[in-house]
């Protein structure tokens, strides 16, 4: 799962180690030379009485000054400015810092590697921007590698897009009043059904019952598809036929529910995108009908920009409450996963992992970016 970004943000760590520790290094050979230049200059200064003074002013912090013209004029990138004399020493001392112009190549391939990865362009920038002032000038204890620098500065900059509107799934089904009904939507063939089926698995293993309730009214096939899931499952299915008021069904889902203790209504829709002004039409009559407690976007993980772009429509037509991810287990990009919550500003829930009912896995960001930065 997500492993062509995994790599991609473990060549930034190395890109920007790389690169300061060649600079810092080269700083530090810089600096000691001058330092030398300095002695001996000062072993040929045969005056008596300069010797003393000349201890006193080789033993502080050297001045940025001691270099030879000549070798001034050639190295252009060298301007001896405070910044560097202060990085020489905190090389010396095990500590590092980083400056913009280490930064600037390994941030543009990063912003590079975003992007190809599907992450959406307002999320890469605003990883981008997390890093930059996470990183420039930021000086650490002789511990801290430039490596655990820019793998903290990193995992900060994703846990701030990746959590965006996080909230607790389970305790929020345990204080709802019952039945508590969920409606999925999401376009077709992304995993809305399978899904579901999943849910009830997972509800179960925590203590909650569950009916099915298909609102896919519009596709043939969907009724027997969505009952093999539930038979499989033990779980009744409230249907209606093809063709029927998707909104209808779903009601019949509460109704049932609440005349036999059901938990949860898990309501599938067909979310087609023929035009938003359907699918607003569709969903805000199930809105006003059952008036559903989860409105719940589903699209594919593996579909990356076009599944960011559909959430934000799915979220404009009618508010939803969180992202299921499907098919996280052959996307190796990972973009979708990064920016749908950044974007829509509600929080990927569950990814699915495979085809199983046991392939639901609650999305944690602080695991995700764990596992993603190493
Ligand atoms: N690999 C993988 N396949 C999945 C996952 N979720 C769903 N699928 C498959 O995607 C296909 C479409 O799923 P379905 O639930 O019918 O989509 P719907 O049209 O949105 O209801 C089926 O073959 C599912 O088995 C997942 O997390 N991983
Ligand atoms: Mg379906």
């Amino acid at each position: 799962m997500f492993d062509g970004l995994k790599e991609k943000l473990d060549r930034f760590r190395s890109d920007v180690e790389e690169s300061a520790d060649a600079e810092a290094e080269a700083e530090a050979e810089a600096e000691a030379e001058a330092k030398a230049a300095a002695e001996t200059e000062a072993e040929a200064d045969v005056d008596p009485e300069a010797a003393d003074v000349e201890t006193e002013s080789v033993e502080p912090e050297p001045e940025p000054e001691p270099e030879p013209e000549s070798e001034a004029e050639t190295d252009d990138s060298d301007d001896g400015g405070p910044g560097r004399l202060q990085r020489a020493k905190a090389f010396a001392t095990g500590k590092v810092v980083l400056e913009e112009e280490d930064l600037e190549d390994p941030l543009w391939n990063l912003e590079m590697a975003l992007l190809e990865s599907d992450v959406e362009m307002g999320v890469a920038e605003a990883i981008l921007d997390d890093l930059r002032s996470n990183l420039i000038g930021e000086t650490k204890s002789q511990m801290a590698s430039t490596g655990d620098l820019v793998a903290d500065a990193l995992r900060d900059a994703l846990l701030e897009v990746i959590s965006v509107g996080q909230f607790d799934f389970e305790e929020r089904i345990a204080q709802a009043d019952k039945p508590v009904t969920i409606v999925f939507t999401g376009v077709n063939g992304v995993g809305k059904t399978t899904t579901i089926a999943k849910m009830a698995r997972y509800l179960e293993e925590r203590g909650y019952s569950s009916v099915l309730a298909n609102g896919d009214t519009y596709r043939a096939g969907a009724n027997e598809q969505i009952r093999e899931h539930a038979e499989a499952l033990g779980k009744r299915l409230i249907a209606h036929e093809q063709g029927g008021d998707p909104a209808a069904v779903i009601y019949d889902g509460v109704e049932y529910a609440e005349a036999n203790d059901v938990d949860v209504v898990l309501g599938d829709t067909a979310g087609r995108l023929h035009t938003s002004s359907d699918l607003m039409a569709q969903l805000e009559k199930i809105g006003r009908v059952v008036d559903p407690d989860l409105t719940i976007f589903v699209d594919e993980a593996v579909a990356g920009q076009d599944a960011v772009e559909r959430a934000k429509q799915f979220d404009d037509a009618a508010e939803i409450d969180g992202t299921v991810l499907t098919k996280a287990d052959a996307d190796s990009q990972g973009g979708a996963a990064i920016s749908v919550a950044y974007v829509t500003g509600k929080p990927v829930l569950f990814l699915g992992t495979g085809q199983g009912y046991e392939d639901l896995d609650r999305f944690d960001p602080e695991e995700l970016v764990d596992d993603l930065v190493g």
